[in-house]
């Protein structure tokens, strides 16, 4: 019988070394695979948060894989920020709590693998960034994090879910799921399906340019949706990047890709008024700026070359995962209401037209921004303050 979300928590929370009583937990809505709770414990008379975190396992195979890469990666990220001026290091990078046996996570009598985070106190997250500063710091924090991660020890981080964003692999997917139609949904979903096989050549771009040995394998977060970005609530500095578990190898351009798909648009991912949903130049430029702020040093000239078109590849990737998942009967993302996965998968069909529309200004203000060099921050172009 399944067990009610307090009572499962109070158990828990008794497994980790956490030296206090929980008082209450919240769900936290962010994200559509895991399950999070934020938890208040009373320690000492202080109040304290805690983050409790089901690992979605039909998503995630090998959970202890995951918990490997996270640990090598905070304690990297950790001692790298300690090595700097240090301070605000526990909000500056995930603190992992260990269980009372000092593993990384707990197991619970179901096979489910928990774990827990010190909260990070005094951060917004946004579901859509809001200005053009907030977008630089997004493309500033997740560029150095690919940079501090440059160096990480060891061997090659696992890979958390295989394929991650290889788009022909998830082209493939699609099409079986049209062909499949277990659900007779792909009527109610012609356009996009036609939309999605007009674009079918996005696919093999960089799988291709990567086999060619034209742009390198680095570790990269995989998942820079804006949410996962903290924003210090006074300064509105970035300061932390969350979701770590597909830190793994791939393409520093998945990464900046999906920060395009997550801020350039001023409307959320199930935006129902597709009109609004376009590429804000302004918002584009301040992203592309604070990537190449912290990124433009190690990247490589053909990695630069595929800036703007990285920002239209992960979102047909994800357009393409969320109609697949529409199809197959919303098994993979979590939905709040029917056709949900169609709606996400609508608005980034949407916005890559949008990137097609002005793609050439974007690539010309790429090379203007990486031209400028690094470090620089500039006025927005008169095109861009024009849009
Ligand atoms: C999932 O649930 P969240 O926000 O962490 C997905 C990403 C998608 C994103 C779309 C492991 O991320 O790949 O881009 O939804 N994560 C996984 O919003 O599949
Ligand atoms: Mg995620």
């Amino acid at each position: 019988m399944a067990v009610a979300p307090e009572q499962q928590l109070q158990e828990v929370s008794r497994k980790f070394q956490i030296y206090g009583q929980i008082l209450h937990a919240e769900t936290c809505k962010i994200g559509h695979i895991n399950e999070t709770y934020t938890a208040t414990y009373d320690q000492g008379g202080t109040r304290v948060r805690y983050v409790h975190q089901k690992i979605n396992r039909t998503v995630f195979r090998d959970p202890p894989a995951v918990m490997d890469n996270l640990q090598r990666v905070t304690r990297h990220l950790r001692a790298k920020l300690e090595a700097g001026p240090g301070a605000d290091l526990t909000r500056r990078c995930l603190t992992l709590i260990p269980t009372r046996d000092g593993q990384p996570f707990y197991q619970d009598a179901d096979g489910e693998h928990w774990r827990t985070f010190v909260f990070i106190e005094g951060v917004r997250t946004f579901e859509a960034a809001q200005t053009p500063d907030q977008a630089f710091e997004a493309g500033r924090a997740f560029g150095e994090f690919q940079g501090l991660l440059a160096d990480l020890p060891g061997a090659r981080l696992k890979e958390t879910i295989p394929h991650f964003h290889h788009t022909r692999k998830r082209y493939e997917a699609f099409l079986s799921a049209v062909q499949e139609d277990r659900l007779n949904r792909a009527a109610q979903a012609r356009e996009e399906i036609a939309w999605a096989r007009r674009h079918e050549a996005l696919a093999d771009v960089l799988i291709d340019a990567q086999a060619a040995g034209k742009i390198p394998e680095r570790v990269t977060h995989n998942d820079t949706k804006f949410n996962n970005v903290l924003l210090d609530s006074t300064s509105g500095k970035a300061l932390c990047v969350v979701d770590l578990d597909t830190v793994m190898p791939g393409l520093a351009l998945y990464d900046f890709g999906d920060m395009v798909r997550t801020t350039t648009s001023p409307t959320v991912e199930d935006e129902l008024d597709l009109r609004k949903v376009r590429l804000h130049v302004p918002m584009f430029e301040a992203l592309a700026r604070g990537y190449l702020s912290s990124a433009g040093q190690f990247l490589t000239p053909a990695e630069k070359d595929f800036i703007v078109f990285s920002g239209k590849l992960i979102t047909y990737t994800i357009g393409l995962r969320f109609l697949t998942d529409f199809l197959l009967g919303d098994v993979y993302f979590r939905v709040h209401r029917p056709g949900h996965n169609l709606d996400r998968c609508r608005t980034q069909f949407k916005l890559i037209d949008s990137i097609e529309e002005q793609e050439s200004a974007l690539v010309k203000l790429v090379r203007q921004i990486d031209g400028v060099g690094p470090r620089t921050r500039r006025p927005v172009s008169k095109r861009a303050r024009k849009k």
